[in-house]
This record gives C-alpha cells, structure tokens and sequence, in this order.
C-alpha cells in the first residue's frame, strides 16, 4: 500500500517515480512530504521557512534584494573525497583513483542510517533537469532531501519543478537521488553513487558539492558513466564564447580543478586594448559534449546557476560575478557586516572594522583568522549575468574550437601551449597537475594529479576514462585542438610572472587564431608555444618579450622532475592505463 503522505501526488508525477519515492518515504520517514514545483511562491514559501529556522539570515534588502546568508556546520565546509564511494558489482570498474564499495552491502548501511532519519521532519521531493528542455543531452533527475537549503540551492543551480516531470514523461530514466541530513556528523557521512542504478545516496553533510546532487555527483561521477556508455563526455569544464570585433564567434571548453579560477575565466572582461572583443559566459563548472551530426563536438552546460567561490571576487577580478551576485544569491559561509552586507578576503571594500566571521563570531579587522571560510560560496542563477551567452539556451549546444587544460602550478609549466595532436591532447589532460584548495578537506598547495580536473569525479576507472577520451576521436571529424594554460607561475621571490584575470584574454586571442590557422608558433619539447612576435604584449605594464620568456622558460630540470611525478600516477593505474599514454610519455622523453 502506498505511504499515507503520498495519497494525493501532483498528477503529473508518474507511476515509475511514485513507486520509488514511496519506498524512500516508507525508509526514512519523514512527518510531512512537499512537492516542489519551482515556482516564485514556492520559492517565498521556502525562504520564510528557512528564515523562521536560522538556515537562513535575510541580508540587507537594498544591498542585497533577494539576498540570504547561510552558515554550514563548521565541520561540513568542502567536498569530503575520502567519504565519497563509487558503488559498483567490481572494484576494477571504480577503478584506483576512487573509493569504491560493494553496492548491496553499502546499500544495507545507508538503509541503516537512513531509517527514520526524517521523523519530525519534512521530504522535499525535488524534481530537476540538467540541460535545456527538449535537450537530447538533458538528464531528469529526482532529489528527496529533508534540507530547505538543499531546495532553495537547486532551485538556482537546475532546471527545477515541473519542466523535468514533462520531460521524463512516462519514463523511468531519471537519477534517484536521496539526502538525508542526519546529525552532520563528519562520522556518519557518506556520499555513495551507484552508476548502475542512476543512484545517488548522500548522508551527513549539507555542503554544496556533497549535497547538490544535480551537480558533482549527477552531471559528472554519474554523467562520466553515462557518458562512455553512450559516447560522449561529461567533463569539469566551464564554456565560453569570444566574439572579435568582426563578430566570429569561436566556443571554448576549459577543465581547471576546484577553486581555479573557472568562474572569473568563464566571465573574463578583456582589458581596454580588447575592447572591441567580446567574452561570451556559457558556463563555469561543467561541460556535456556530443559530437553532433556535423561531425564536430558540441557542448551544453547542463546547470542554470554558478556555485563560486567568494573569497577574491571583486569588482576588478571579476566585475561580472558581482554583479551577478548583486541580487537573488544564497551566500554561504561568508562574514557578516553590521549593516547586514556580506564580506570576504579580497573583496572591494577593506576589512570591516568588526562584523561577524563565517560562523557567526565576533571578529575584528587584524584579527589572524579569516573572515570568511577560503570554501566560502556564492550560489546565484546565470540569468543574472550580464555576459551570459544567449547561446546557453541551444538545445544542440555550441560547437566547440578549442579545449583547454589549466592547472595551478608555482613552477615546470608555462603559460600556454598547444598539443601536437589529439592523441597528445589527452596526454597533456591525463597528466595534469594541480596545487590543491580549500574546495576539498585536505591539505592545500600540495601539487598531485588531477587529470582533466577530474580525479574527484570521474565515476569509473581513470583508465577507462583516458580510452574513452581518445576512442571519441574518431567519431569527431573536425576535433578540438588542445592546449594547456598555466595562470600561476611564480618567478624566484615568490610572486606572480603573469597578471592574469582579464590579461588572459592575450592567451585567449593566440589559441583562437591557432583555431582559424592565422598565427605560428613554434615547437618545443612540450608542444606548439607562441613565439614572442605572435603573442600580443601591447600596453601591458612592465611585461615585455624578457618577461614573456621568463613565464614560458622550460626548465629541463623540473621537467625530469614532472615526468617522473607523472609516473607516479601511470605507475597506480597501469594496468588500464592506454598504452597510447606510455608512448607519448616516451616521446615526451625522449623529446626532452
Ligand atoms: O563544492 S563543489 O564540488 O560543488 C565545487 C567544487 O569543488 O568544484
Ligand atoms: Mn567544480
């Protein structure tokens, strides 16, 4: 028999979809089930409930319209990749990189935590669509989650309410998709994906990239799965358009780690020399791409919000993400001002003389600690932003010139170069290295492996996914070229060689006329690079051709080094590794 609180579901839900929420309702028990339906009403009904309960502060409402602050619990601030399982029937299919579990016993011990986890409390079934309606590429997915904040996060991040129960039809294709807060004890969280079934079980953590479950685990961990399944990718890249004075447009996929600098690249501003260039944002964090019926690769960005970092957004960083922010945002974990404003390190304004820091304590400028957590996050719908691309709403997507891996390194890579081919595209990705942040609990600025900035999502074995990538080759007939950026390289006293922000817009025009066959370059060890005469350094202030050298030096030394750095992690997957990837190590060697 049905659950009681499920005698009377919006008739638009289907029979496939009732059937299992009923199951989730009968485990975790909840007093009261809300069928969302994304409307403006509901929205208001859902902020007044979290205001009553303290999830939510109400920020200064002619500063910041729409605007609420939310404080997690301290313990529950980053993505937890150490409690993060990839559930399937082998460990080779989950492969070294991931934690993997036995799906039925893993399933027996959330049954066990979720048991009557939501008594005297309410389900919210959240019903979302990652892409654009009427997408061939778009994916249904169903959150049950007892979190306000939860709903009111995926309300901006997807495609929310009503439009994914149309386009799941009379289907059963769609993610299912459990949160249950529990008590947020670091003990007792759990974040599980469960590919086979389009699972996703998450406990113990109200933290975005844990908890948002359209984001990391559906469009990438679940979505990579899917996606070698049914040939194409689904990758941790922002898009973006450049649109020169003439009015080409060229579209660019960029895969950078967490806390990057993705957003501000997403949403770059060209510096006065471009002011005829146009950046175009189609999205920041994740990227679907399908090689269309022309051959070429397309890509959609599959949110409809940014989840980005706040510390170091400013009106100079940044000018689009502030003003994207200005209304209609869910700040969490940032510092409080008297006047009911946010703040955060990095921000326009100097550190307040006291506000409250990002758990709710007094602080006072020059106090040691931080005003607001370094994960600190701003979630704020892409409507907002002024360089969003109209594009962003094609249900085909965009047609994509160009795909660039960035890490964070200090030293060993320059600013950019270009791969000779695909093959050694994919080699540039698979060895990427990258300083870890503040998005994942962990240590910072330890430089490890991160290919293709997917190491904490890809949902399957890492070698499986570097053949997936050079098997897609052959069904693109006009492929991508590749490059590799590298914004954070220091000079010997510590500092930054290059500007960055809207600066990179130089690096954006060499890889756009590299696309269109209309500059050289010059072969290096590592790839194609831009000779001095074909990168443009006009008007930049103390940067000339002796300081290009300098942020495009290859140091044989730290290459010896990085190679074998990169073995380390061939050494842990070889025996899936592609063995495309050994020889253009050896030609990489041997180049060197
Ligand atoms: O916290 S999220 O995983 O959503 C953001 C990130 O770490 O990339
Ligand atoms: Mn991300």
């Amino acid at each position: 028999m049905i659950h009681p609180l499920l005698a009377n579901p919006p008739a638009i839900v289907n029979p496939a979809v009732l059937r299992w929420i009923d199951q989730q309702v009968q485990l975790t028990e909840p007093d009261a089930v809300v069928w969302c339906d994304g409307s403006a009403g509901e929205r208001d009904r859902l902020q007044a409930v979290a205001v009553a309960d303290g999830t939510l502060i109400p920020l200064n409402p002619d500063k910041h319209p729409g605007c609420f602050l939310h404080r997690s619990n301290p313990n529950d601030v980053a993505r937890v990749e150490q409690l993060t399982y990839i559930c399937t029937p082998t460990e080779e299919e989950a492969g070294p990189t991931n934690n993997w579990a036995e799906p039925r016993a893993m399933r027996r011990r959330l049954d066990e935590l979720c048991r009557g986890a939501m008594r005297g409390r309410t389900l919210y079934v959240v019903p979302y669509l990652m892409g654009q309606p009427g997408s061939p590429m778009a994916k249904v997915g169903v959150e049950l989650t007892d979190s306000v904040y939860v709903v009111l996060n995926m309300r901006i991040m997807t495609r929310m309410g009503d439009v994914a129960w149309r386009h799941l039809g009379d289907g059963d294709d769609f993610n299912r998709g459990l949160h249950c807060l529990l008590d947020v004890d670091p003990e007792r969280r759990l974040i599980c994906h469960f590919p086979q079934d389009n699972a996703i079980v998450s406990v113990g953590s109200g933290y975005g990239g844990n908890v948002l479950l359209g984001k990391k685990c559906l469009a990438l961990r679940i979505g990579s799965y899917l996606g070698r399944r049914e040939g194409w990718l689904a990758e941790h890249m922002l898009i973006l358009g450049v649109e020169s004075p003439a009015g080409e447009k060229t579209y660019i996929a960029a895969a950078f780690p967490s806390a990057c600098g993705k957003t501000n690249f997403a949403m770059l501003v060209p510096p006065a020399r471009y002011q005829d260039w146009k950046i175009w944002t189609l999205g920041d964090d994740i990227a679907w791409m399908r090689p269309g019926v022309d051959g070429v690769l397309h890509a959609i960005n599959p949110e409809a919000g940014y989840f980005g970092v706040a510390p170091g957004t400013n009106a100079k960083t940044n000018p689009n993400a502030m003003r994207t922010i200005a209304r209609d945002t869910i700040f969490t974990n940032v510092a409080l001002r008297p006047d009911g404003t946010v703040w955060w390190e990095g921000h326009d304004d100097p550190p307040p003389a006291e506000c409250l820091d990002w758990q709710g304590r007094p602080w006072k400028a020059g106090s040691t600690e931080k005003a607001a957590h370094p994960n600190s996050r701003f979630t704020a719908p892409m409507a907002n932003n002024p360089s969003l691309a109209p594009e962003t709403a094609l249900p085909g997507g965009v047609p994509i010139s160009a795909i660039i891996f960035g890490g964070r390194r200090a030293s060993t890579l320059p600013l950019v170069c270009e791969a000779f081919n695909w093959v050694h595209g994919v080699f540039l990705g698979a060895t990427m290295g990258s300083e870890t942040t503040a998005a994942a609990v962990g240590t910072v600025g330890q430089v490890r492996r991160d290919p293709m900035a997917m190491l904490p999502f890809c949902g399957y074995n890492i070698g499986w996914y570097f053949r997936h990538w050079l098997n897609m080759r052959k069904r693109i007939v006009q492929p991508p070229r590749i490059f590799q950026v590298n914004w954070f390289r220091k000079g010997d006293d510590g500092r930054f060689l290059w500007p960055g922000f809207g600066e990179n817009m130089r690096v954006l025009k060499w890889i756009v006329d590299r696309c269109h066959g209309r500059v050289g370059a010059w072969e290096t060890p590592l790839g194609w690079v831009p000779r001095t005469q074909d990168f443009d350094l006009g008007g930049m202030e103390n940067f000339g051709p002796p300081e290009f050298e300098t942020v495009q030096n290859i140091n044989l030394e730290e290459w010896r080094r990085e190679v074998l750095s990169q073995d380390e992690l061939f050494m842990r997957i070889y025996s899936q590794l592609p063995k495309e990837m050994i020889f253009q190590r050896e030609l990489l060697v041997g180049r060197l």
